[in-house]
């Protein structure tokens, strides 16, 4: 046998052993729900990566509720699967399953979120800097309006979420040197478009039919989409009459900033399957501990981004 030919050999045996080892691999997903196109879209990514490098996918959709992840990871355990994905839908109340996790050997990847528990109870996190995307929105904001007196109205994502709480006061400091700005009214969306519209309309009852109001921030998208319609229905002209801005950088924004009814999104990337299967097969060929955060990229993108295009380059990516 040439040399050639056994280094070929020892290629192919390579590449198929690595993918036998991948087969032999069950996942756990503990996913949130499906209540915005971006948390769609990350479901859609995770399952074609899952796929792609030969995983056994086991996914539970928990309808945003923290009871239902929880069973759904004392289901993975007691499957013996060998890594388990988690989008802790709040930051509070995990230490308990994630040191049964780990008593049972299994490497927990957090998604997305983060949680409030010993780093010592997850292998790695994958997530934007989530006060950075609150703080990109509020400065983006304060120099849209210059000194103009700005009211401002904000739909806040899941109550006790980490995306609420840091993109609250990310948005809050972006906004702290500029006096004119004012948060007037606050309240959660729990980031669905029914819920955003409905505050919404209860925020433009309460300010003189929205007269009063300035700018809304939505901690996503999808809250802004439903709000820019409740301020359609109120006879004012989103994106002029009201500046609209948030952040997750779904299709749907990108058409309303096409349309001229929403005006900035912080663009978060839905694919954190990828680099959360990177850190698992590292760990799994050699031990090696990623870090605790695996910070994924943000990008503000305005009116001036060709929206039109942005919306054609992420339509049909499973929002
Ligand atoms: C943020 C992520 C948020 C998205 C929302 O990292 O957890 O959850 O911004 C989704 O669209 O509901």
């Amino acid at each position: 046998m040439t040399t050639k030919t056994l280094m070929t050999t020892v290629a192919a045996l390579a590449i198929s052993a690595t993918a036998v080892m991948a087969q032999d691999r069950t996942i756990g997903f503990s996913q949130i729900g499906s209540e915005s196109g971006w948390r769609a879209a990350e479901t859609t990514l995770t399952r074609t990566e899952a796929e792609e490098r030969g995983y056994q996918l086991q996914f539970s959709d928990a309808q945003q509720r923290q009871e239902n992840q929880i069973a759904a990871i004392r289901s993975f355990i007691a499957q013996g699967v060998d890594a388990i994905l988690l989008a802790p839908v709040v930051a509070t109340g995990w230490d308990s399953v994630l040191q049964e996790a780990k008593e049972a050997e299994i490497p927990v990847v957090l998604l997305d979120r983060q949680v409030d528990s010993s780093d010592d109870l997850y292998l790695t996190a994958v997530g934007s800097n989530l006060v950075h995307e609150g703080q990109v929105a509020g400065e983006w904001l304060a120099n849209e309006v210059g000194d103009r007196e700005c009211r401002i109205v904000e739909l806040q994502g899941t109550t006790g979420s980490s995306p609420a709480i840091d993109r609250k006061s990310g948005f809050e400091s972006g906004i702290a040197d500029h006096a004119n700005l004012e948060i007037v009214r606050s309240q959660t969306g729990d980031f669905t478009r029914a819920l955003g519209k409905e505050v919404m309309e209860s925020f433009i009852q309460a300010e003189n039919g929205g007269k009063d109001i300035c700018a809304l921030y939505a901690h996503n998208d999808d809250m802004a989409v439903g709000a820019i319609q409740a301020i359609k229905e109120a006879g004012l002209k989103p994106g002029e009459d009201i500046l609209v801005v948030s952040i997750d950088g779904v299709p749907d924004i990108f058409q309303a900033m096409a349309d001229g009814e929403a005006n900035a999104t912080v663009e978060l990337t839905p694919n954190m399957a990828g680099p959360a299967f990177d850190a698992l097969e590292a760990f799994w060929a050699d031990g090696t501990e990623p870090e605790k955060f695996l910070q994924t990229e943000s990008k503000l993108f305005t009116q001036a981004d060709d929206p039109a295009a942005e919306y054609e380059a992420r339509k049909g990516l499973g929002y």
